[in-house]
Parts: structure tokens; C-alpha cells; sequence
């Protein structure tokens, strides 16, 4: 990515009834002049007004955002097109030709970022923006880039820059009276304690961010087909009264207790069988043992389980699903050392109850209630590391042994301002930002 290019790329997917085309650089007006043509021409002098004109043989709107007041913080043109493929690429084609380079992934957050408009951890909640699959996932990277990570993580640096300095000064004038903090390790509280809170924030993050992989399992004709297709809202998976009708693991994502999921049904698990349906039946097994939640679906209509799934029920990701209750509405089933719901996937009775069961599973309580914010797996990579670093340099300062407390200090700091992104390697950057999508 070379910063002085002008690029330029598609800022919204193709098929909408508008396309918006967008160029940024030193040369965006310039190159924005060349193939757009208007009453008057694009410049500083129009800055954020939309202007009709044309572009590549169509009516388009075109608006200037001259730098640094730009998302990009260089020149920025963008064109307003009709939208689908070809009136999107013919005026894509003409900005190529007029001397852009086409964006790569990333490339326009990544000026931001370079540019200082905004910070590696505010630029990766741009792309979880783009990407959230929930409305907490939403709302979480909405605070990300309105500052509340960064924020925190200023207040983390600040704080370790402090006593680093206090350090230091003991080094440089070891034998002056100066007015020195009485207990340095001290101060070191309410960092661990930050550090700690933002590392423990990691599940959350993960959850809400990629998702949980769920697997809907059990025996043959059990409704685990009408599970899934009652979770979706439609019949994705057939569903037949014959034991065995699934044979193939089938993914599908969706949301449940506003939790991002992948769920999968699979074929149910019997002996016997023909080839194929023991072959589907090991694809069960294999998707199991990679879940991270298994709804183990039961008949309640049916004899009590069989002694194989006794294993089962000691497992931790597993939520016990009763099904068919409306066949038998006052049954009294059986306790169950894992949490288990009663519903019917056919009436779609009690499914609120999965729900909330699940919710529970997740978070670990049912009053779970929304973070603040919620690190990703970068950023914990980093806090587990000032979460070693820290400790260390308190037991350091104790023993004032300056020398020997500034070392940690300093690795921490430079672990949060690897986070942030100041001084980032590129390879870094390379691979945050090439998981933009182009445009971005
Ligand atoms: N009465 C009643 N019938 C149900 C319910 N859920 C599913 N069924 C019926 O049970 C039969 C099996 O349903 P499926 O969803 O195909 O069961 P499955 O567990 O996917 O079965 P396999 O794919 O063979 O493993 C069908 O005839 C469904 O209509 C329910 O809640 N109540
Ligand atoms: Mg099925």
C-alpha cells in the first residue's frame, strides 16, 4: 500500500439502487475533475455538497471532502452512481483510467489510521461494524470507535508512563531529596486491575464478535431437523416422520439470544443403518467434538434415554432439549445434571425457554448484562501479556530495585501501544487490514 497513490474502489456492494464510488489521494479532485462534469467544478470551494453532473455516460452525484476533514484525511472524491454491476464499474473504469489505482482491502481505513484520523483499535471497529452479526455485536463496535477501548487503554498508558518516569528519576538523581512517591508499586493497582477487567472482557468479545459454533444432536426422529428449521424461521432441512432422514451435517447462520451462531444439524446417532447414514452419523460425531454448545435433543414422548447419553450429561456445553411436549403435556421427566428445556419445535411452544437456557449456558448467568466493551483476541493476546509484565514490576519497585522495574514497565507499555497501533509494524497492519473488504 503506498501512500501517496490516489486509489479508488467501490464503497458499497453491488445490486443497491445507488453505487458509491470513492477516490482518495492526492489527486483525488483532480482525477474526480477528469470524469466528472458538472456547472462547476470540484473543489475546495465545494466541499461536502453534493453536485449533479455526469460520470461514465450516467447522471451521478458527486461530492468533494477535500482533506484533512475527510474519512481518509487525504483529498476525497466520491461519485454517486446507479447502482449494479455495470454503471458501478463504468464509472469505476473511468477513475482507473484517469489515473487511479484500484483500493486494496482495507486501504481507506488504513489511510485513516496512517493519516491519524483514528487509532488501530477504533480502525478494527470500522471492519466490526461492517461485519457484526448482532445488535450488541453493533453496539459494542460502535463504543469501540467512538473511543471506549482506546480510552481506557490511553488511561492504562498514561498511568504506566507515570511511575515509569517516577522510575527513572530515582535512577538519574539517586542520591537528591526530591519529592518522590511513597509507595510506587502501589500505583501499580489500578492498572493490573484495568488490565485484568479488559482481559476478562476476551469471552464476550470472542462470543460476540465470531460467533459460537452450536450442534443439534441426538437420535434419529427426534425433531432435531425441526429444531433447526424452527430457529431459522424456515424450512431449510427436510423433516420426515423416517428415522434417518438427515443424512448430512447441515450449517446455517443465525442469531439466538441475540448471540451470533453457526448452528448445525446432523444426522441422528444409531447403530445400524446403511453406508451412507454411518458415514453422516461420523460427521455427527466429528461436528460434536468440535461444538462449543450441543443442544442434545430427547423425546419426550419417548422411553427415557438410553444409558449412552448418561455420558453426555456430564458435558459442560450440553443443553438438554425435551421435545415433542405437546404429545405429552404433563409428563414429569426426568432431572438432569445439565440444564435442559421443555418445548415443542412442531407447536413451537416454550421455545423462548431455549433461548433464555442458552443465554445462561453462554454467559454463565441469566442477568448477563451488555459490556461496555469487549477486547478481541489481538488486543488479549497483548493484555495477557502486560498481565505478566506488571506483577512483576510491582515486586521490582517493592524492592526498589529501579533498574530492574523499569524493564517490564517499558515492555508493557510498548504491549499497549502495540495495541493501539502507535509505532505498528506493517506486517501488523498487512493483516488487519487485509480483513476489509475492498472499499472499506
Ligand atoms: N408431535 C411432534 N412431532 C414433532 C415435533 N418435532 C418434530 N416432530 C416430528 O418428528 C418427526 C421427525 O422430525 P425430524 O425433525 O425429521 O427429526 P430428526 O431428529 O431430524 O430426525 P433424523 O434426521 O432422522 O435424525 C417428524 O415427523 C416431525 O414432524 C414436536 O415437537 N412434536
Ligand atoms: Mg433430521
Amino acid at each position: 500500500m503506498n501512500q501517496y497513490d490516489t486509489i479508488c474502489g467501490p464503497a458499497t456492494a453491488i445490486g443497491g439502487a445507488v453505487a458509491v464510488i470513492r477516490i482518495a489521494g492526492p489527486d483525488a479532485i483532480a482525477i474526480g475533475n477528469r470524469i466528472w462534469h458538472g456547472r462547476e467544478p470540484l473543489s475546495r470551494e465545494c466541499a461536502r455538497k453534493m453536485l449533479l453532473g455526469r460520470a461514465g455516460g450516467d447522471h451521478v452525484l458527486a461530492v468533494c471532502m477535500p482533506a484533512p476533514a475527510s474519512y481518509t484525511g487525504d483529498d476525497v472524491v466520491e461519485i454517486h452512481c446507479h447502482g449494479g454491476a455495470a454503471a458501478a464499474r463504468s464509472v469505476l473504469r473511468t477513475a482507473l483510467e484517469a489515473g487511479c489505482r484500484m483500493a486494496e482491502p482495507g486501504e481507506f481505513t488504513c489511510r485513516a489510521f496512517l493519516n491519524g484520523k483514528l487509532d488501530l483499535v477504533k480502525a478494527e471497529a470500522v471492519a466490526e461494524i461492517v461485519a457484526a452479526r448482532s445488535d450488541t455485536a453493533l453496539r459494542l463496535a460502535e463504543r469501540q470507535l467512538a473511543g471506549a477501548l482506546s480510552r481506557e487503554l490511553q488511561d492504562l498508558r498514561t498511568a504506566l508512563v507515570e511511575i515509569l518516569a517516577e522510575c527513572e528519576s530515582h535512577l538519574d538523581f539517586p542520591d537528591e531529596e526530591l519529592d518522590w512517591e511513597p509507595d510506587l508499586a502501589a500505583g501499580l493497582d489500578r492498572p493490573i486491575a484495568l488490565t485484568e477487567r479488559l482481559s476478562a472482557s476476551a469471552h464476550a468479545g470472542s462470543v460476540l464478535r465470531d460467533g459460537i459454533r452450536v450442534v443439534i444432536a441426538g437420535r434419529p426422529n427426534v425433531g432435531k431437523s425441526s429444531l433447526m428449521n424452527r430457529l431459522l424461521g424456515y424450512d431449510r432441512a427436510i423433516v420426515t416422520a423416517i428415522p434417518g432422514t438427515t443424512r448430512d451435517t447441515l450449517e446455517e447462520p443465525l442469531t439466538l439470544a441475540d448471540i451470533p451462531i453457526r448452528l448445525t444439524d446432523t444426522a441422528g446417532v444409531r447403530d445400524g443403518g446403511d453406508h451412507i447414514e454411518q458415514i453422516g452419523i461420523e460427521r455427527s460425531r466429528q461436528t460434536m467434538a468440535t461444538a462449543e454448545v450441543i443442544f442434545l435433543v430427547l423425546d419426550a414422548s419417548a422411553p427415557a434415554p438410553a444409558a449412552e447419553w448418561a455420558a453426555w450429561q456430564q458435558d459442560p456445553r450440553m443443553l438438554v432439549i425435551w421435545n415433542k411436549i405437546d404429545l405429552v403435556p404433563d409428563r414429569v421427566l426426568p432431572e438432569l445434571p445439565v440444564p435442559s428445556v421443555r418445548l415443542s419445535t412442531l407447536t413451537g411452544e416454550n421455545l423462548t425457554a431455549l433461548a433464555d437456557a442458552f443465554r445462561q449456558l453462554v454467559w454463565g448467568s441469566s442477568d448477563w448484562s451488555e459490556p461496555e466493551l469487549a477486547v478481541n483476541s489481538r488486543h488479549a493476546a497483548e493484555l495477557a501479556v502486560i498481565g505478566q509484565l506488571l506483577p512483576e514490576a510491582a515486586g521490582s519497585l517493592r524492592r526498589e530495585e529501579w533498574e530492574v522495574a523499569a524493564i517490564p514497565l517499558r515492555s508493557a507499555i510498548a504491549a499497549v501501544d502495540r495495541i493501539t497501533g502507535e509505532n505498528a509494524d506493517p506486517d501488523l497492519l498487512e493483516r488487519i487490514f487485509s480483513r476489509f473488504c475492498i472499499g472499506k
